[in-house]
């Protein structure tokens, strides 16, 4: 992984910036705007640092995700490279709950899966076959996603730096044991308001949703990290995100697996 060009008072400054905008819902430039020298080891330090500020506040991390994984995703958001970011306690919507709009800054909702892990995976190697044997269940999950960056554009570091517009998210639907489900294949609807706004399936993830979770290990076996066993991973939208507003309704159905739904009030 590359080296630092930010300093250890830059990193910080930036993750209280970033952390700042997302708690108190407003947009700011793009990071890379101000900090052009940033190298993606800063960025990730950044993300970390975020993440270091919550648990010490007592939030508790809930699990992890991986974005941009499919092309629908890289293609409306130009970036042609995964990212991950950490969820919290506070990130939980319940099924067929409401999210607060007001909380949020332009938010958008996803079509994912998650996996559960059963024992601990860690980089560098994890092959899908690793990532199967030590998946517990799948269960479907929406993602409400919200970059804290002006009009949702962004870069890579810069993305990956605001712990990956991590905002909110609904889990729910049918758990299943991964050989009980066919990973590539089952089919994803979304609707807004009744009407279907996009459709997937699971192989739009890396060709299979699993190399998402081998991805994510290896990205933090980099950072000598691990995915401990017992861990919630959303892999990945499925589809590309659609914006909602206050009003709006959703409904996420997945192949065998139920639904997920919510309102934005
Ligand atoms: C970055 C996060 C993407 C996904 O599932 O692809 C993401 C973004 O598009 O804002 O969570
Ligand atoms: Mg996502």
């Amino acid at each position: 992984m590359s080296e630092n060009n930010l300093n250890r008072e830059q990193i910080e400054a930036a993750a209280a910036h970033l952390e700042k905008a997302e708690l108190e819902a407003y947009e700011v430039t793009k990071l890379t705007n101000d900090y052009p020298e940033m190298t993606y080891k800063d960025a990730f330090d950044i993300q970390w640092e975020i993440r270091r500020r919550k648990e010490a506040r007592g939030t508790k991390i809930v699990g992890l995700k991986m974005g941009l994984t499919s092309w629908a995703k890289m293609a409306q958001m130009g970036v042609e490279h995964p990212c991950y970011g950490f969820l919290c306690d506070y990130f939980t919507v319940p099924d067929g709950g409401e999210i607060k709009t007001d909380e949020l800054i332009h938010p958008k909702i996803e079509a994912e899966i998650a996996f559960v892990t059963k024992k601990a995976l860690k980089g560098p190697g994890i092959t899908i076959a690793d990532v199967l044997a030590a998946t517990d269940f799948v269960l479907p999950a929406v993602e409400v996603i919200d970059s804290r960056y002006k009009d949702f554009k962004f870069d890579l570091k810069s993305v990956i730096a605001d712990n990956s517009s991590s905002s909110r998210f609904i889990t729910g639907g049918q758990m299943q044991r991964v050989e009980n489900v066919d990973l590539k294949h089952f089919g994803v609807v979304m609707e807004v308001n009744g009407e279907i706004v996009a459709t997937g399936a699971g192989a739009a993830v890396l060709g299979h949703p699993a190399a998402s979770v081998a991805m994510l290990a290896n990205m933090f076996g980099e950072r000598d990290e691990e995915i401990p066993a017992g861990t919630f991973v959303m892999v990945g939208a499925v589809t590309a995100a659609f914006q909602c507003k206050k009003g709006d309704s959703f409904s996420v159905r997945y192949q065998g697996l139920g639904s997920i739904s919510g309102r934005f009030v």
